[in-house]
C-alpha cells in the first residue's frame, strides 16, 4: 500500500470511528464495543477492496459483505453513510421508528446492505449460499463474511464452513473478528473457543491471522486470500472490542452500553473531538 493509500484508508477509518461514536451517543445505547472493533476492516474493505458503487446499490457486479455480527450495524451505517450510500444525517435515526438503519442490519431498509443478520450463525449460511450461487453463475465477485468469534459458539456456523470449504468457495472469504469477548464475559469464560485458527484450518480453510487494527496487514491479507484460489480462504483478525478509545477498549461489560454518566460523555465528546481534529489535517 502506497503512503498516500495509507492515509486516504486512515481517514476512512477515523471517519467511521467518528460517525459511530456520535451516532451511539446520540441515540443513548447501542452497540459500541463489537462496532469498533471493525472500523479498519470496513475501512480497507470500501477503500481498497470492495468492487461496489453507491450511486447503485444492486449493481449485479458488486462484491457483497454479509456483517452476520449483525448487531454490528452501527459500523456498516457509518461506513455507507461516508461512501455516500444515504446522507449522512440518518446515522441520527438509528432505532428511531421508521428509520432506514435498524440496530440490527436488514437488507430491505437500508442501501448497501445485502443481507438481513441478527440472530447469529445464520450470515454464515446465507453467505455460504450466495458465494455458491455466484460461482454457479460464473461470476467472479466476492462475498466477504464478517463473523464475531463469540458467534462462533452457534454450531450453524459450523455446517456453513464445511458447505464453504468442501464447495472450495475461494470467492466466499471469511473475516473472524476475534475481539476474545462476546455480549456477557470473554470468550474463553463463557465457552472456551480453543484455537480458531487451528480449528478453521482443518475445516479445509487457507487461514491466516492478522492484526486486525493495522490497515496495512488486514488489505496484504486479503490479497493474499485472493490469490489463494485452490480453497476456501478464512482471515481471523486479531482486534480489540471497543478498539481506538481507551475508555471502550477498557471497559470490561463494553458489548453495548448505555451513554447515561458524565464519564462516557466525556470520554466520548474527547475521543470525537480528537478524530474531527485527525480529520481536519488529513484533510487540510
Ligand atoms: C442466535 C442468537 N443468540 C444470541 C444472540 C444474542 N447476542 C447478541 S450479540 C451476542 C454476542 C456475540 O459475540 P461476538 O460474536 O463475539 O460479537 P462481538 O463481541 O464481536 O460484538 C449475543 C450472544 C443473538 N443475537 N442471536
Amino acid at each position: 500500500m502506497k503512503d498516500q493509500e495509507y492515509k486516504d484508508v486512515t481517514l476512512l477509518a477515523a471517519k467511521i470511528r467518528r460517525d459511530v461514536l456520535a451516532l451511539l451517543q446520540h441515540r443513548g445505547y447501542g452497540h459500541i464495543g463489537g462496532s469498533l472493533s471493525l472500523v479498519e476492516t470496513y475501512a480497507v474493505l470500501y477503500a481498497r477492496q470492495l468492487r461496489h458503487d453507491a450511486s447503485d446499490p444492486k449493481w449485479e457486479g458488486r462484491d457483497r459483505i454479509v456483517l452476520s455480527k449483525g448487531h454490528a450495524g452501527p459500523v456498516m451505517y457509518s461506513t455507507l453513510a461516508e461512501e455516500g450510500y444515504f446522507p449522512k444525517e440518518w446515522l441520527m435515526t438509528m432505532n428511531d421508528g421508521g428509520t432506514h438503519l435498524p440496530s440490527h442490519t436488514d437488507r430491505l431498509k437500508t442501501p448497501g446492505v445485502d443481507m438481513t443478520t441478527g440472530s447469529l450463525g445464520q450470515g454464515t449460511s446465507t453467505a455460504a449460499g450466495i458465494a455458491y450461487a455466484l460461482r454457479q453463475k460464473g461470476s467472479n465477485n466476492y462475498v466477504y463474511l464478517i463473523v464475531g468469534d463469540g458467534e462462533l459458539n452457534e454450531g450453524q456456523c459450523w455446517e456453513a464452513f464445511q458447505f464453504i470449504a468442501s464447495k472450495g468457495l475461494s470467492n466466499c472469504i471469511v473475516l473472524v473478528d476475534n475481539n476474545k469477548k462476546q455480549l456477557d464475559g470473554t470468550c474463553e469464560e463463557v465457552m472456551k473457543p480453543f484455537d480458531i485458527e487451528q480449528k478453521m484450518r482443518s475445516f479445509g480453510f487457507y487461514t491466516q491471522k492478522v492484526n486486525g487494527q493495522n490497515v496495512r496487514a488486514i488489505d496484504d491479507a486479503i490479497n493474499c486470500a485472493k490469490d489463494h484460489k485452490s480453497s476456501a480462504n478464512c482471515i481471523v483478525l486479531d482486534t480489540v472490542k471497543g478498539a481506538g478509545v481507551p475508555y471502550f477498549e477498557n471497559a470490561y461489560m463494553n458489548h453495548s452500553m448505555k451513554w447515561n454518566n458524565d464519564e462516557i460523555n466525556k470520554a466520548t465528546d474527547e475521543a470525537i473531538a480528537y478524530l474531527d481534529n485527525f480529520i481536519g489535517r488529513s484533510e487540510a
